[in-house]
């Protein structure tokens, strides 16, 4: 994949959908994926951080040099993991959150839901300082205990807790940082200074408890938090051609927070797992955007309990697909030999049976009553059934062929009364005889063979 793709477009109704073109690359990635998503209000550097993860120079994911805004849903890029062998890197680049010519927070609020429930690493990407009015910002993460649900029970429950066990790590990008990293004059690191500013104030007030509300929610979901500063990349006249620069023309401090940035990420990323530590491949990424943009669509909540549930639905049926798929491969080129002796289809049929339960295994998951490998041994045993009806026909019909040929010539010398003349009898019992040792030693021989 060259370039990003849309994955979440937001049709003109302001409902979300999931695209096939971005559904169909995912399918194609079996490969465990590592999720980093970038959410924050619009044009504040987010595409372009993106690119810079991306390990692109020039801006893949659209970058917008007017005020308005370019990115519009979720946009994709998936690519082989720098660090992580064996695992994808799929890059999520949000549509700008408070865009003022859209006026819709409830449509901000999905598409941050959505980036965390896909994530297993959520950006925060702000520009100035952590301040007060950033954080009221990141109001959405207030939102998420009415816009995600852990369990599918009706029942009213705090899940907060549970939140945590499958929430994507959080990091603070804040751009344009012009203060020196000090409180109350000591020299504090990015993330002292973060946490400095979600300190909770003490107090019941209606003032002390909005203040605390968004902090208290940051510090419960995002229990792992990491901040970075980035100085301002360039001179304030090469900005609007940023992504064109050479890294010569970017300051040196920008370049090393962002050097240390991506780094960080590739290190620290984990691949994105299901509730129940179920290792997300890019195929299932694709089923699960879908899920939970169809739960949205439909007005109900997203459930990760659900989720696990309809995942490990799609992979087991998937799974049991393909293990029959080798079973019957396997038969279908052992049938062009029929017919065959019992034992060798017997032996061949438990060797491509075990084959496909290994298969099966590969995918399945959440299989915890067996339902599935024994519909996958029900299916074989049906198909093994068919197979011992063919290799029965196809020996029956061999035998028939057999003694129509050998019963040729004295079927004719009958006709010809040969065996009504005298002697005829024993000449009769004779042929017969024949043919019967002939049978056997022909059949003998095709068993053999
Ligand atoms: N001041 C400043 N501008 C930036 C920075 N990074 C990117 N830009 C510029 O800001 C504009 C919007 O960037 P973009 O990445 O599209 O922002 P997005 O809307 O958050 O995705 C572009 O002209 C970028 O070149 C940054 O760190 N500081
Ligand atoms: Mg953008």
């Amino acid at each position: 994949m060259d370039k990003p793709v849309c994955l979440i477009d937001t049709t003109s109704d302001g409902q979300q959908c999931v695209q096939q073109s971005a559904m169909d690359i995912l399918q194609k990635i079996e490969q465990p994926v590592v999720v980093v998503a970038v959410v924050g209000l619009y044009r504040t550097g987010k595409s372009y951080l993106m690119n810079r993860l991306a390990g692109k120079r020039t801006g893949w994911f659209a970058l917008g040099s007017t005020v308005e805004s370019k990115t519009k849903g979720i946009w994709m890029w998936c690519m082989p993991h720098p660090d992580k062998k064996g695992t994808s890197l799929v890059l999520l680049d949000t549509e700008g959150l408070g865009d003022v010519n859209k006026g819709d927070s409830k449509h901000d609020t999905n598409i941050f839901c959505l980036a965390v429930l896909l994530s297993s690493t959520l950006i925060y990407n702000s520009r100035g300082t952590i301040d007060n009015r950033a954080i009221e910002q990141l109001q959405y993460v207030t939102e998420l205990t009415e816009c995600i649900k852990v369990k599918s029970s009706e029942e009213e429950t705090d899940d907060s807790s549970e939140f945590v066990k499958f929430f994507p790590r959080f990091i603070w990008a804040v751009r344009d940082f012009t203060l020196e990293l000090k409180i109350e004059g000591k020299d504090v690191t990015e993330n002292e200074y973060l946490e400095f500013a979600l300190k909770l104030k003490h107090g019941t007030s209606k003032r002390v408890m909005e203040y605390n509300l968004p902090r208290e929610c940051i510090q419960k979901f995002f229990p792992s938090r990491t901040c970075f500063t980035f100085p301002f990349p360039t001179a304030p006249e090469k900005l609007s051609g940023l992504e064109s620069l050479d890294r010569a023309e970017l300051d040196s401090k920008f370049l090393e927070v962002a050097d240390s940035f991506c780094k960080f990420v590739f290190q620290d990323s984990q691949v994105k797992t299901l509730k129940d530590g179920y290792k997300v491949t890019g195929r299932v990424l694709g089923n699960l955007a879908k899920m939970y943009v169809d739960t949205i669509s439909s007005g109900a909540v997203p459930c990760l309990e659900n989720a696990v549930i309809a995942m490990a639905m799609i992979e087991n049926e998937a799974a049991v697909r393909e293990g029959l798929e080798v079973y019957k491969s396997g038969m279908e080129e052992l049938k062009i030999s029929f017919p065959l002796d019992l034992k060798d289809v017997s032996t061949k049929h438990q060797h491509l049976s075990n084959m496909a339960t290994q298969t099966f295994m590969k995918r399945s998951f959440r299989d915890n009553d067996g339902k599935y490998l024994k519909s996958l041994e029900e299916n074989i045993n049906n198909l093994f059934d068919g197979y011992l009806i063919h290799n029965e026909q196809a020996s029956k019909k061999r035998c028939e062929n057999l003694l129509s040929s050998l019963c040729a010539t004295m079927t004719e010398q009958l006709e010809q009364g040969l065996y009504a003349k005298p002697g005829g009898y024993d000449l009769f019992c004779k042929d017969l005889e024949d043919i019967v040792e002939k049978y056997k030693s022909q059949t003998n021989k095709e068993v053999k063979g």
